[in-house]
C-alpha cells in the first residue's frame, strides 16, 4: 500500500478540527460536462431510486488525501503547479452499483492511460513531499446516487464524453450537517512548463 501517515491527524481531536483541512485532488467538470453528468445522475435516479448528487458537487477523485495540516495547503498548490500531463478525452460509458454502500456511480469502462498517469504523477509528488493519501489501486468513479436500491438496467443511461483540460484541489467541509465541496485551486493540463 505504501501509505504515508505524515500530517494525518485524528479528525476527532480538537487540534485536528482547528488546523486541518479534508482535501482531495479531483477532475472538476466545466459547465457543459457538469450538465451532462447531472443528466446521467437524473436518469439513473429514475431507474435506481436514491438521492442524486448535487450537480455542483459532481467530480472524479484522483487522489484522496484526507485530513492535512492547513498550513501545508500552499505546499500542495506548489506541488500541483509542477504537474505536467496532457489533456485527454474521458468516455464515461459505464454506470455501476455498489451494494455495500448503495452508491450508483459512473466511470470509464477502460481507464485511459492519461488518467492513470496523472494519478501516478500526483501520487509520486505527494509521496516525495511526505503527504499521506489513500493508496488503494485506482478505480475512477463519479458518485451519481447515494442510498440507491439497485443497478440501472443496461442501456438505461447514455454515456458521455468529458474533455479533461484541468484538475483541482478540493476541500470537503461540513455545513449544516452535510458535506460541501469547494475548489481550492485548479491547474491546466497540456501546458508546457519550462
Ligand atoms: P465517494 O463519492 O465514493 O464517497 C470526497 O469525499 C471524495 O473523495 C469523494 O469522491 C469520495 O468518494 C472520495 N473519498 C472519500 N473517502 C475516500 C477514501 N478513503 N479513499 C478514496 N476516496 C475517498
Amino acid at each position: 500500500m505504501g501509505r504515508q501517515q505524515a500530517d494525518h491527524l485524528d479528525p476527532a481531536t480538537p487540534q485536528a478540527r482547528e488546523d486541518t483541512a479534508r482535501l482531495f485532488f479531483a477532475l472538476w467538470p466545466d459547465e457543459a460536462s457538469r450538465a451532462a453528468l447531472d443528466g446521467m445522475a437524473q436518469s439513473s435516479r429514475e431507474a435506481c431510486g436514491g438521492r442524486a448528487m448535487k450537480a455542483a458537487h459532481i467530480h472524479l477523485t484522483l487522489v484522496f488525501l484526507g485530513n492535512v495540516a492547513a498550513r501545508r495547503i500552499p505546499e500542495l498548490c506548489t506541488l500541483a503547479a509542477g504537474v505536467v500531463a496532457p489533456r485527454f478525452e474521458l468516455a464515461i460509458d459505464r454506470v455501476t452499483f455498489w451494494p455495500h454502500n448503495r452508491i450508483v456511480w459512473a466511470g470509464p469502462g477502460v481507464c485511459p492511460d492519461e488518467l492513470r498517469r496523472l494519478v501516478e504523477v500526483l501520487e509520486e509528488a505527494l509521496q516525495a513531499a511526505g503527504f499521506g493519501f489513500d493508496a488503494r489501486p485506482y478505480l475512477p468513479h463519479i458518485t451519481l446516487l447515494r442510498n440507491a436500491r439497485a443497478a440501472p438496467p443496461p442501456q438505461a443511461v447514455a454515456g458521455i464524453g468529458w474533455r479533461i483540460a484541468d484538475f483541482a484541489l478540493v476541500q470537503s467541509l461540513r455545513r449544516d450537517n452535510a458535506s460541501v465541496y469547494e475548489v481550492v485551486q485548479r491547474w491546466p493540463l497540456g501546458v508546457c512548463r519550462t
